[in-house]
């Protein structure tokens, strides 16, 4: 399949969609017969970046790190698609920079913190709230938005599947798929 590799960079509030929009994502493509891959907290805050926490400098290493790893993926052929909060301009711009022009495709995965915090799927703006997490994006610590993203996806709505199609139709304009 004649393909051309990139990375869609995820960036928005915990609870937003990132994982949920990455992984349907990675599926379509697997149905293209496109090889894609998943970064998110899983497969990086658990191994890689385990010892990283979720202050400023601990992020930005976060976020440095993940620009370099998807790097490798992008070199080996591959869609890579990260779900991190990213929360910070500048360091979005830093990795920005490791890529070609269209290579690195942001997507501000956009939702009133309200609603991600009645979402609040893990519990975690409750703790949040209630002082049991300091510095929780949107809370404790801020969340910047981008300035000039490829794609800004409005998960309270948009359903999932248009949102999946609405990136999947960038890709095909982009002449990325
Ligand atoms: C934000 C936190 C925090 C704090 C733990 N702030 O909803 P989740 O659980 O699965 O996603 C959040 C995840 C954020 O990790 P990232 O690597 O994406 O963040 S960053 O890009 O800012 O480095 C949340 C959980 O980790 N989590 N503590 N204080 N999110």
């Amino acid at each position: 399949n004649n393909h051309r590799s990139c990375v869609l960079w995820f960036t928005g509030l915990s609870g937003s969609g990132k994982s949920t929009l990455a992984n349907a994502i990675d599926k379509k493509l697997y149905d293209l017969s496109v090889r894609s891959y998943v970064l998110d907290g899983d497969n990086i805050r658990q191994g890689l970046n385990k010892g990283l926490g979720f202050n400023n400098d601990d992020r930005k290493e976060n976020i440095r790190r993940i620009g370099e790893v998807s790097k490798l993926f992008v070199d080996g052929g591959m869609i890579v698609s990260t779900a991190f909060i990213s929360p910070f301009q500048e360091d979005r711009e830093t990795v920005r920079t490791m890529f070609n022009n269209d290579e690195f495709i942001e997507i501000y995965v956009k939702c009133p913190l309200n609603i991600c915090e009645t979402r609040d799927p893990k519990g975690l703006y409750k703790k949040a709230r209630n002082g049991e997490i300091q510095h929780f994006t949107g809370i404790g610590s801020p969340y910047e938005e981008p300035d000039s993203p490829e794609l800004v996806i409005e998960t309270d709505k948009h359903s999932l599947k248009d949102s999946v199609n609405l990136i999947i139709n960038y890709l095909i304009d982009c002449g990325l798929l």
